[in-house]
């Protein structure tokens, strides 16, 4: 290498060290992934594009794989654990319930993400590998994270199929409404073990260049009424954000500690989906039985004195129980579902973001609030 390419190529390191694309895909294993589609597709509004499973040669696993818009979840499920990867998912359900797997990231090089992150001290899983159809190549590889969470790191800029080699194009199982939910995966949080959410982030740093975003629920907010710390780590583009939590001890049961013993560890607590109006999203998924954390009618009669004009009418958001946060870029409008299985685990976010990069903080205190009245029905308080 010549000395004006090694620097052009140091300087390029130095800009991004790991350059990713967005959100790949946020993998489910669950216990029904035929039901678990319908769901999601019923009830959040998502369409069917791709599957894989006995009728196209996967013998031991069943996938589907479900889209709005940029955001793309995959339900897999064992039919027969015969190998490694079955067993795996089979006690991954046993041990957890339904629950993320994989935090799937699009990168533009995938040997070279992996090359950077075990270089970094990265556990790596899998080694970097092609997949290969009629419709291209792919370049995967998968790093350890939190718990038994991993990230596979994709390149599917060879690739024009519906999802990956070995699935097949896939009609929708409902019509999907008119219009649709959200269009992206705005965030994606993982709860982790008391004392080692610092450990976490510090990871992002190292392994992927990922540097922090402002917001942050310290020391004294977590006393206060939180019982949880929260630091927010994101890719130097801001595409891909990962807040992380850790219980706090406060005066309540931390609502991350109900996570980590229901759960069976760490894992991957909410997704926030980006939505362009809200209203149209809660009312749809509302109206298919999705069920959202209510908000107390005082939250909306101090409303206007802080949170100043949105685009939504007061009595719209009091009527939804829709959030509000503002902050020196903007606002945003975000509400929260409850846990979307038996176990007090995975939830969703739906987010309108008007400017704000924030992550709703003036909301922490209705929301925790919120949290722990659920924490109290279950008996977890
Ligand atoms: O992602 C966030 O930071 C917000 C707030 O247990 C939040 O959605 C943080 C922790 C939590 C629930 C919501
Ligand atoms: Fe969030």
């Amino acid at each position: 290498m010549t000395q004006t390419t090694e620097h052009a190529f140091d300087t390029a390191r130095q800009a991004d060290p790991f350059p990713v694309k967005g959100m790949d895909a946020v993998v489910f294993a669950v216990g029904n992934a035929k039901q678990a589609a319908h769901y999601y597709a019923s009830a959040f509004g998502m369409k069917l594009v791709a599957y894989s499973g006995p009728e196209n040669g996967s013998r031991e696993t069943a996938s589907y794989v479900l889209e709005s818009g940029g955001a793309r979840f995959v339900f897999t499920t064992v039919i027969k654990a015969a190998t490694e990867r079955g067993r795996f998912l089979a006690e991954h359900v046993a041990e957890h319930g339904d629950g993320v797997v994989d935090l799937a990231i699009e990168v533009p090089d995938a040997r070279a993400a992996y090359a950077y992150a075990v270089e970094h001290g990265a556990r790596g899983l899998e080694e970097p590998y092609e997949l290969k159809d009629e419709h291209g190549t792919v370049v995967l590889a998968a790093i350890a994270t939190y718990g038994q969470t991993r990230h596979t790191l994709v390149d599917r800029s060879g690739y024009s199929g519906p999802y990956l080699p070995g699935f097949v194009a896939a009609t929708p199982i409902v019509a999907p409404p008119a219009k649709r939910n959200f269009q992206a995966i705005d965030h994606c949080v993982g709860n982790v073990e008391l004392g080692r959410m610092d450990e976490w982030v510090e990871f992002y740093h190292r392994v992927m260049g990922f540097t922090n975003m402002k917001e942050f629920v310290g020391d004294d907010i977590a006393t206060e009424y939180s019982a949880l710390m929260s630091k927010v780590v994101a890719d130097g583009t801001r595409k891909v954000k990962f807040p992380l939590n850790e219980p706090a001890i406060a005066k309540k049961k931390s609502q991350i500690d109900e996570y980590l013993e229901f759960y069976g560890g760490p894992g991957l607590q909410h997704i926030a989906l980006a939505t362009n109006d809200i209203v149209t999203t809660v009312r749809q998924m509302k109206a298919a039985g999705v069920e959202f954390l209510d908000t107390p009618d005082s939250y909306y009669d101090t409303l206007g004195e802080w949170a100043g004009e949105t685009r939504v009418p007061v009595e719209t958001l009091r009527e939804l129980k829709i959030l509000v946060d503002r902050d020196e870029d903007g606002y945003l409008l975000q509400i929260f579902t409850k846990p979307v299985q038996d176990r007090p685990t995975v939830f969703f976010e739906m987010i309108e973001r008007h400017g704000s990069m924030g992550f709703g903080k003036g909301n922490f205190k209705a929301l925790f609030e919120a949290i722990e009245r659920e924490q109290e029905k279950r008996g977890n308080l």
